[in-house]
This record gives structure tokens, sequence and C-alpha cells, in this order.
């Protein structure tokens, strides 16, 4: 028998695919400071906050700017990436990705989101999944980005269960050794190869089953 009693569950990458979105505005950001970056580039925004993506991007275009400006700067990528997800409907939902939610809750589970995203309750609205949830933690409510476990050890205090009886679902290799940092069971979403310090890997949430879950 296993002692799981809660799944927490990242956003980008595992319930929806919103790095395209990130990527259009980033991208719009980086071209009108005069460079531009690829998509391969934008795998390493996954799971990383706004400010430190913005960071990321700054030095790749070797622009440097004030915290002040940056500020400014991420606010603006905020506000067309803002444009696009509150255009976003539940056929943008992964593939299995709400069923499995609701395999679990049938399953007596609880539920948590663990997200980096500042605009989580607006994406989860947009794709009607707010109810599945019992808790919802995300960068709102955190100041230390993935790797570091908190945002999954709140998710875990939200519901008031040990971390060791927690499951995370990641997509990202910070949000993988996050989860690992905190004491917790992972399922990597994507490539076991790049996911590797996961427990265990499926390309989707369409692969996961209750009896994977109680292998854990
Ligand atoms: P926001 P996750 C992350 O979501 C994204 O993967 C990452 O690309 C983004 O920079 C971060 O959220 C912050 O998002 O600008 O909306 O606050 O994978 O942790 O669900
Ligand atoms: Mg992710």
């Amino acid at each position: 028998m296993s002692n799981l009693k809660a799944c927490i569950f990242d956003l980008d990458g595992v319930i929806v695919d919103t790095a395209v979105y990130h990527y259009k505005a980033w991208r719009r950001l980086a071209n009108q400071l005069g460079f531009d970056f690829t998509e391969e580039q934008n795998e390493e925004l996954k799971g990383i906050s706004r400010i430190e993506s913005l960071k990321i991007i700054l030095n790749w275009g070797a622009v440097s700017k004030t915290e002040e400006e940056m500020q400014e700067l991420a606010s603006l990528k905020n506000t067309w990436y803002v444009e696009m997800i509150t255009k976003m409907t539940p056929k943008e939902i992964l593939p299995g990705a709400k069923e499995f939610l609701e395999l679990v809750k049938a399953n007596h589970y609880l539920t948590a989101l663990g997200s980096a995203s500042k605009n989580s309750e607006t994406i989860l609205n947009q794709i009607g999944l707010t109810h599945l949830f019992d808790a919802l933690v995300d960068g709102n409510k955190v100041t230390k980005s993935k790797p570091d476990p908190e945002v999954f050890l709140v998710g875990a205090a939200e519901l008031n269960v040990e971390p060791s009886a927690c499951v995370v679902f990641e997509d990202a290799i910070a949000g993988v050794q996050a989860a690992k940092a905190g004491y917790m069971k992972t399922v990597g979403i994507g490539n076991a190869t790049v996911l590797k310090e996961a427990d265990l890997v499926v390309p989707g949430l369409y692969e996961m089953t209750i009896e994977k879950l109680e292998n854990l």
C-alpha cells in the first residue's frame, strides 16, 4: 500500500502549454530591444520565474538594465502575455490532464497546484479546472524560485499533508529538483533522458494511472 495522500501539479507543461505564449511575449520584448532568441533557448525558461527569465533573456542579448527598468520590461511582457492567456479555452488542456485530475479526486487524493506563475488563477479559470484543486500555490504566494522546494512545501502545508505523502508532477528539471529537495515523490512529464532524476517519467498525464501512482 502506498502512503501517498496528495498530488501536486505544476501548471505550464503539465496541465497546459503556456510556454508558446511566454515565448511570443518574451520574443516581442527582445525584438523591441534589438535582438532575437530561439525556441530552443526558450526551453531554458520553463519553470523559471518572470524576473529570472528576463535576466536570462537580457543576458542573451547582452543588454543591461537597472532593477527599475527590468520591473517595467517584465510588466510590459506580462501585459502582452495576459492578452493571450485571457483568450485560452478548455480545448487547450493537455491530453489526459482533466481526466487524471478527476481520477485522483475520485480516489480520494488531495490535489494542489504548485506553479511559478503569477497568472495561474487566470489560466485555471480560462480552462475551467479551478474546481479540481484543493489548494492553489503559485508565484504570488512564494518568494523562492524552483529548484527551491518552497512552492511544493507550501502546497503540502495548505493540504495539511506531510511532504513524504505528496507526489509532484513536473515537466521542468528545476521543478523535479525542487520536489526532490522537498523529499517528495516525483513524476516527470516529458522526456525520460531529460527528467532522469524523477521517480517515474511519462510523456503526458494521459499515460498516468492510479496503479502507477500507488507503485511509486
Ligand atoms: P508568470 P510553471 C512557469 O510556470 C513557466 O514555466 C515559466 O516560463 C514562467 O516564467 C513562470 O511560470 C512565471 O510565469 O510570468 O505568469 O508569473 O511551469 O511553474 O507552471
Ligand atoms: Mg512547468
